[in-house]
């Protein structure tokens, strides 16, 4: 008997709001309290001072939260953590558990009417469980039974193409090399991940326009930066270590420009926990110059600052670096005479920021050579969103900005080793130098055709062309866009699998059969034949290095994740495969080596992270070095504005992080820089809008989308007054991910638009 279909969103109920108006400054004392309650509530007192003490320290492990880089050199004693990190910490280190009774206890369709937060404040999975077909509640299953299970289904498919691998980015360099490694050998590059949704094009554009998909600035760029653009980017939530880096900016005389359609609390004042005097005083002012900028209308703002500049270079010509221009790059007159076919009134008017507030930005481009520019998913996520970071990349390279200390490009990411995950080959698109390598390593005849990512993997599954989905970590149903279809899509399959740590709702949208395979956090002991094992990160910043778990696994019938990974491929490849798999997952040594001997960068790889050091992977863009791209120059790009086609009634919604939260993973209810508590449902509207529509505060709407004649609805939502631009709203992200239609995504990099989904409000009656 077919199960029914269950809802997949969040539970509707309103959990007793409470505003306070937004706060002036970010961290402080009260970031502190909120931290240790937090750690404390979670894990006592004495578990939680103990394994806070290890967090970003060289012998600990590193931060479950964002991708944020530590200091190279010293550490603070106080502590090398933030808020938000204790949160992540805190969330992991949990004492509560998911046990095999708790499952007896609920159904999965009683768990899918909780809301996120409920789900995931239940615990740390404890066993393998499995949900057999037809039935309602997950079982106890052993792991050799679930691996055989796994195998049977991977063997029986037609097609190694019918099975889909995704990653979220927690898993480590090991894991993830080894993940990659099983799909390619057994057949498949569907290999999407989180980044998909994420940094995508962040790594499209910066191919394309300086030959590498990363960033090229390192932490000590920032005290060394005369001016540090943070642009579609919420640091003092999101990466709160990154005020430090502002703030040493601004010690050594930087400036600070940031570009946001709100002015986020991180991004006035920051007052740093670890330092006494901050804490005293007011802290540091972070923004000098704030230019509100209208959703999705970056391109506009950017294109009358660099027309400005021109203006001012042809008088005075010291404005632009002409000799990088001439050495380095390319198009250059393409990207000046197409600026010139703009009106810079129509860009003023466009980006909503008035001319006096453009002018103070110029003037700081215009005075200053050394230029950082930060950005994350206020860029990426629109139809547009390759574009937008190659109109960045423009500026950088009009001022001569990259490859020179203190300046460069710096796409912040998200989970602490999305970036690592794709260096060691989770990546859907393979190129001929790594499948030459996998052959010469490992004999094996690894698929040449690209795979799917993640939009077209839920369109593969949604069309019964993928029947088997396995994922490394994340909560793909909750992450995904179009929460309905998507969830149909899951729904479809023969077999779901998760290797998860937490419970989260894509446990519930389950395929016919589906198992959680439950595995070690970042934060516990990995041991083998006696002796604790580490793992390895990659930065934000391109820098490798070890992470060593601490405490006691939640469970001891927790597996590491390569330990899981190598026996689902020993089982699903059996005897023939030359790959030894269980040989690496007993010894990450191993693991490191292979990597070291397939990918370039990694060369004495135990040897450089094993002294807790670590190394920084080689980066052509910090060396200003090109020859890879077309004539061996940087380019200069041609981006054209966006085109919502808005009617009157209409708005563009950007789904956006609350401060207590990690993605799908619902910290708490309290967003306490945006002064709204104890609420998620909540959307953000200019007040002149509410004038318009007569909503009154608080009042309960739908929110629509209208997408190729097909209408979507994310019910009840309460309207709160907010300074926000006229025609613009948020909300958070993942209620609301229900009106993101899955077929439009980002030019080349198929992100989906999850900031800037056209949408009209509704009273709900
Ligand atoms: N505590 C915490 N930390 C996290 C995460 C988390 O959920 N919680 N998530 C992690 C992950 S995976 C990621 S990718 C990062 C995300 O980090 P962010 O990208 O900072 O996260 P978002 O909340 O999506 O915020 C986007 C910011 O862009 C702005 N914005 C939206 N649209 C536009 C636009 O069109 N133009 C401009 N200029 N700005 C715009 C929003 O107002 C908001 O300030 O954070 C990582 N760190
Ligand atoms: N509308 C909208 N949608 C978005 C976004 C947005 O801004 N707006 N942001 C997008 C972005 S940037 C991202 S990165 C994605 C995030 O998408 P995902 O990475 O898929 O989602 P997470 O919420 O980070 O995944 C949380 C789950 O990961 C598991 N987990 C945690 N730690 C570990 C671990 O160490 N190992 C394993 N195996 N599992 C672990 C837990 O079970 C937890 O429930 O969402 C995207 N979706
Ligand atoms: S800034 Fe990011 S990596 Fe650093 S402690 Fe905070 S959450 Fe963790
Ligand atoms: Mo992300």
């Amino acid at each position: 008997m077919a199960r029914p279909k269950l809802n997949a969103n969040t539970s509707e109920e309103f959990t007793g709001i409470k505003l306070t108006g937004p706060a002036d400054f970010a961290a402080g004392a009260k970031g502190v309290q909120v931290a240790l309650e937090h750690a404390i509530s979670e894990m006592g007192a004495i578990r939680a001072f103990k394994t806070l003490a290890k967090l970003n320290q060289k012998d600990g492990f590193d931060c479950p939260g964002c991708a944020w880089p530590d200091p190279d050199d010293k550490r603070s004693v106080l502590g090398e953590y933030c808020e938000n990190g204790a949160k992540a910490l805190a969330e992991e280190a949990t004492l509560k558990r998911v046990e095999p009774s708790f499952f007896q206890k609920y159904t999965i369709q009683e768990l899918s009417t909780w809301s996120d937060f409920q789900l995931g404040k239940s615990g740390r999975l404890t066993h393998p469980m499995v949900l057999r077909e037809g039935s309602q509640h997950y079982e106890k299953i052993e792991w050799d039974d679930a691996f055989d299970l796994m195998a049977n289904q991977l063997q029986a498919l037609e097609n190694p193409n019918e099975a889909v691998f995704y990653t979220s980015g927690r898993s480590s360099n090991e894991a993830a090399f080894l993940y990659g490694l099983f799909c390619r050998a057994y057949g498949t590059n569907n290999m999407p991940d989180c980044s998909n949704m994420c940094h995508e094009s962040s790594g499209v554009g910066l191919s394309q326009t300086l030959g590498i998909g990363k960033g090229s600035v390192v932490l000590n760029d920032f005290p060394q930066a005369e001016l540090v653009v943070v642009i579609g980017q919420n640091p003092g939530t999101n990466h709160p270590r990154m005020l430090s880096a502002l703030k040493d900016c601004k010690k050594n005389g930087g400036k600070i420009i940031a570009i946001n359609p709100l002015e986020e609390a991180g991004l006035k004042r920051f007052k740093n926990p670890q330092s006494p005097k901050d804490m005293l005083s007011r802290g540091t002012e972070i923004t000098d110059v704030f230019l509100q900028v209208k959703i999705n209308e970056d391109i506009a703002l950017l294109k009358v600052i660099m027309k400005k500049l021109y203006e001012i270079q042809k008088i005075d010509g010291d404005v632009f670096d002409v000799d990088f221009i001439q050495n380095k790059t390319e198009h250059y007159e393409a990207l000046i005479s197409d600026l010139d076919k703009y009106s810079t009134t129509e860009l003023i008017e466009r980006s909503g920021v008035d001319e006096k507030t453009i002018d103070q930005a110029v003037q700081l481009f215009a005075e200053r050579q050394k230029i950082i520019i930060c950005w994350a998913m206020g860029l990426t996520q629109h139809k547009n969103g390759v574009d937008n970071i190659k109109e960045c990349v423009n500026l950088l390279l009009l001022k001569g900005s990259i490859g020179k200390d203190g300046a460069g490009t710096c796409p912040v990411r998200g989970h602490s080793n999305v970036q690592g995950d794709r260096s060691v080959g989770i990546v859907h698109k393979s190129s001929p130098a790594l499948t030459a390598s996998l052959k010469e390593s490992f004999d094996i005849d690894a698929p040449q055709a690209p795979g799917l990512d993640t939009v077209h993997s839920i369109m593969a599954m949604y069309e019964g062309k993928a029947k088997v989905f396995i994922a490394l970590g994340g909560n793909f149903v909750s992450a995904a866009s179009d929460t309905n279809y998507t969830a149909e899509a899951l729904q479809k399959c023969d077999l779901t699998v998760s290797i998860s740590t937490k419970l989260n709702r894509s446990h519930l949208i389950a395929g016919k059969v589906s198992l959680i395979l439950p595995t070690l956090g970042r934060s516990e002991m990995d041991r083998s034949k006696g002796k604790n094992r580490f793992v390895t990160v990659e930065n934000s910043m391109g820098k490798v290095h070890k992470s060593e778990g601490k405490l006691k696994p939640a469970s001891g019938h927790l597996m590491s994740e390569p330990e899981i990974i190598a026996k689902i491929a020993s089982r699903t490849l059996g005897p023939e495969s030359k790959v030894p798999w269980i040989e690496m997952s007993n010894n990450y040594d191993l693991i490191r080596d292979k990597i070291a001997e397939v990918l370039i960068g990694f060369d004495s790889y135990n040897k450089r992270v094993k002294n807790g050091e670590g190394f920084y992977l080689p980066n052509n863009a910090r060396q200003a070095d090109f020859s890879k791209l077309p004539n061996g120059k940087a380019q200069f790009s041609i981006c054209s504005l966006p085109d919502h086609q808005l009617s009157e009634d209409d708005f563009l919604l950007m789904t956006i992080r609350s401060h207590d939260q990690f993605n799908t993973t619902i910290y708490g209810l309290d967003d306490r820089y945006r002064g709204v508590y104890q609420e998620r449902r909540v959307l953000f509207m200019n007040p002149e809008d509410m004038l318009k529509y007569s909503f009154e505060k608080l009042q309960v709407v739908d929110i629509v989308s209208e997408y190729d004649g097909i209408i979507r609805v994310a019910p009840k939502f309460l309207v709160i007054p907010y300074a926000i631009p006229i025609q613009n709203l948020a909300c958070y992200f993942p209620e609301a991910n229900v009106l993101v239609p899955i077929n439009h995504f980002a030019t080349q990099s198929n992100t989906p638009i999850s900031k800037s989904i056209k949408v009209k409000v509704r009273a709900n009656k």
